[in-house]
């Protein structure tokens, strides 16, 4: 009997540590692609600790820049990336420095 509580012991134990771990790494990496003058998802839920990635699929230069300046990708040309890292106080809303009607926003 005892043998059998240390085995629900170490069981438990595994569980908590196998859930906890999963729990812990739920930081999510959104994709937003800019074609034809648009950005893929015009809203989009994110939390602190993800990460936003844009790739620009035209062959006009693009950029995510937040409408206060507080934050931007460099000017992504053709097949151009930029990830960039969600903060907890981060602006919301963004456009394109170029094209200054390209909006979009992050729902935090
Ligand atoms: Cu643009």
């Amino acid at each position: 009997m005892k043998k059998f509580t240390k085995l629900i012991a170490m069981i438990t134990t595994i569980l908590v540590m196998t859930f906890g771990s999963v729990m812990a790494a739920h930081a999510a990496n959104h994709k937003v692609d800019i074609a034809s003058f648009k950005f893929s998802v015009t809203e989009l839920s994110v939390k602190a600790g993800d990460t936003i990635t844009w790739t620009n699929k035209d062959g006009a230069p693009h950029t995510a820049t937040a409408l206060d300046g507080s934050w931007t990708t460099k000017t992504l040309q053709k097949g151009q990336s930029e990830t960039i890292k969600v903060t907890a106080n981060m602006a919301l809303e963004y456009r394109c420095n170029i094209h200054r009607n390209m909006k979009a926003k992050l729902k935090m």
